[in-house]
């Protein structure tokens, strides 16, 4: 079995304690992180179909997700970029009633690398708490909100609403995830929309830039 293959397989069985070495070892072995990443991003689809079709269940989804985070922990530094030039702040967090942080982790990710200075304020954050961070925090360029839930999507809307109405400004609003289309992010007032990690990334560029 080739390395990144053992990587997709312990991602998809949840082997949190196996994964950072197999990582490493796939990187030795030569594969690209971008590689490596992308593999584990198809377990996770993997995954979820067999939530779907209740193959798994909610403990199982779990414990992939946690060592999907620990084999991006040994990612991060290769992926991170040249971010010596300052975009700004820029404020993320998973909209209120959604605990699914992988996408939004890895969307920081690319944003920071493309040059920005990250405040990560997690999952289940309320429209609220997105205003309080911009008005905490100095040279807020771009807020992104992260929705992975059908449900979870007025949250998206109500975020983008109530920090618009807020009064403001100097800032852009990006949103994206799985149920997310570009036809909703432009119906709920979003500035910008973006598919995956790597286009957020040129995406929050375009915007502040
Ligand atoms: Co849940 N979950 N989950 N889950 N989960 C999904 C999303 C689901 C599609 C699974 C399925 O049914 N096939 C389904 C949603 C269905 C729907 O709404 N249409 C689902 C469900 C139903 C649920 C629960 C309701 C299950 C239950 O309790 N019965 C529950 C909800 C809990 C809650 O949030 N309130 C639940 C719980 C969980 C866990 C906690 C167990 C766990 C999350 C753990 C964690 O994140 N720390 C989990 C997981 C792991 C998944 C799947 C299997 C994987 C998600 C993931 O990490 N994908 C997922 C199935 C799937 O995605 N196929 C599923 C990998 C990640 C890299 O992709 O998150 O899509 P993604 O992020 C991408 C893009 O979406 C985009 O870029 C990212 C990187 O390229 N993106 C952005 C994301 N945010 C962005 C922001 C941007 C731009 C792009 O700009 C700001």
């Amino acid at each position: 079995m080739s390395k990144i293959n053992e990587v997709k397989e312990l991602v998809e069985a949840g082997k949190s304690k196996k994964i950072g070495t197999a990582v490493q070892v796939a990187l030795d072995a030569g594969s690209q992180p971008g590689d490596i990443l992308q593999a584990m991003v198809d377990s996770m689809s993997v995954v979820g179909d067999k939530f779907s079709a209740g193959e798994i269940f909610v403990p199982e989804m779990l414990i992939a997700a946690k060592a999907m985070s620990k084999g991006v922990d040994v990612l991060r530094p290769l992926m991170a970029g040249d971010n010596s030039s300052s975009l700004g702040t820029c404020i993320i967090g998973t909209v209120a009633g959604d605990l699914h942080d992988i996408g939004k982790n890895l969307v920081s990710m690319m944003i920071e690398s493309a040059g920005f200075t990250m405040v990560d304020l997690g999952v289940d954050v309320s429209a609220e708490k997105f205003v309080a961070a911009i008005k905490e925090n100095e040279s807020v360029t771009l807020v992104a909100c992260s929705g992975l839930l059908t449900t979870t999507m007025p949250a998206l809307k109500e975020a983008v609403a109530t920090i618009k109405a807020s009064g403001l400004t100097g800032f852009k609003v990006i949103v994206g995830g799985a149920p997310v289309t570009p036809e909703y992010a432009a119906e709920i007032g979003a500035d910008g929309y973006a598919a995956d990690a790597g286009s957020a990334a040129v995406k929050a560029k375009e915007l502040v830039g």
